[in-house]
């Protein structure tokens, strides 16, 4: 009998992986230096803290349960993770807030820069028999005052029929379900791939025991994640989902917006489906 060990998807990988990724693309020191600015946010953010303390009577066994579980999320590498959940949504509320163009929505941790090029008609990267219903996603980028925009670049990335994405979870190639789609020159693209199918955040690691502690659950709708940019605009970072989907009405993330739901139709060929979605860029 051979020896063969799958390798397992646990929080403590996807975490470690997640963080190394952050990591690496951050530029330096670009925050931080103002004083002024970080005594005022800390400070409030603290004084935030001992006013639930007062208010709920905090124990010293709930602070200490407090401690132990702050020191397992960076032990499982789950800040990215943590922090994207449960706070990303309203820094990108305010990031976008004076936006005309559509709508974005958060990141979360699992873009990688640098996917592979595609032309504006193309398959994503995916497995033999990569499982999950077909789907043809197609539109076009467009300037707010409603100029096409020629080979606009449309970074598309999502999870697989299992909820795992590439680089974040063992046993996939590198780039399965990533790419970077060029637009042709009236901003239109095709792209081929599969339905994602909704997300389980690692129940395993310190997220997944605050999820239980707290009687949550731990799903993100299906979703597609996009970057989309071209010369002159703002590159948006967005996701969509899809209409009826479970955990639409209630993500761990709370990243839907009723602008970014999708309803692909059956093309009437096997169980393809298709949907056009356009994307309208602010200019720079
Ligand atoms: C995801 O796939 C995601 O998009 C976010 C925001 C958080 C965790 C997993
Ligand atoms: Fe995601």
């Amino acid at each position: 009998m051979t020896d063969t060990t799958i390798e397992q998807a646990t929080a403590a990988k996807s975490g470690a992986a997640a963080t190394e990724q952050f990591r690496s693309r951050r530029a330096a020191g670009a925050a931080g230096s103002d004083t002024e600015r970080v005594d005022t946010l800390v400070t409030e953010l603290l004084t935030a803290a001992h006013d639930i303390v007062r208010r709920h009577k905090v124990t010293y066994e709930e602070y200490n349960a407090l401690k132990a579980w702050l020191i397992q999320v960076g032990e499982d590498g789950e800040w990215p993770l943590f922090l994207d959940v449960w706070v990303e949504h309203v820094v990108e509320e305010v990031a976008n807030e004076s936006r005309e163009g559509s709508k974005g929505t958060i990141e979360g941790p699992y873009y990688v820069p640098d996917s592979p090029r595609l032309p504006a008609e193309a398959t994503l990267p995916m497995r033999e028999n990569e499982a999950g219903t077909p789907l043809l996603f197609q539109g076009q980028v467009r300037s707010v005052d409603g100029t096409p925009l020629p080979a606009a670049k449309v970074e598309i990335w999502h999870a697989d029929d299992d909820g795992f994405y590439s680089q974040f979870a063992p046993g996939l190639p590198e780039w399965n379900l990533r790419g970077t789609v060029v637009a042709d020159e009236t901003g239109r693209f095709w792209i081929h791939t599969v339905q994602p199918a909704p997300y389980q955040i690692p129940t395993d690691g310190a997220c997944g025991s605050l999820i239980a502690a707290a009687g949550w659950h731990a799903w993100r709708p299906a979703h597609l994640h996009l970057k989309v940019s071209a010369p002159g605009h703002q590159l948006i970072t967005t996701q969509l989902y899809f209409k009826g989907g479970t955990h639409v009405e209630n993500d761990i993330a709370s990243a839907v917006k009723p602008e970014l739901i999708l309803d692909p139709k059956p093309t009437g060929k096997g169980d393809n489906h298709e949907v056009t979605y356009d994307f309208v860029l602010d200019k720079a």
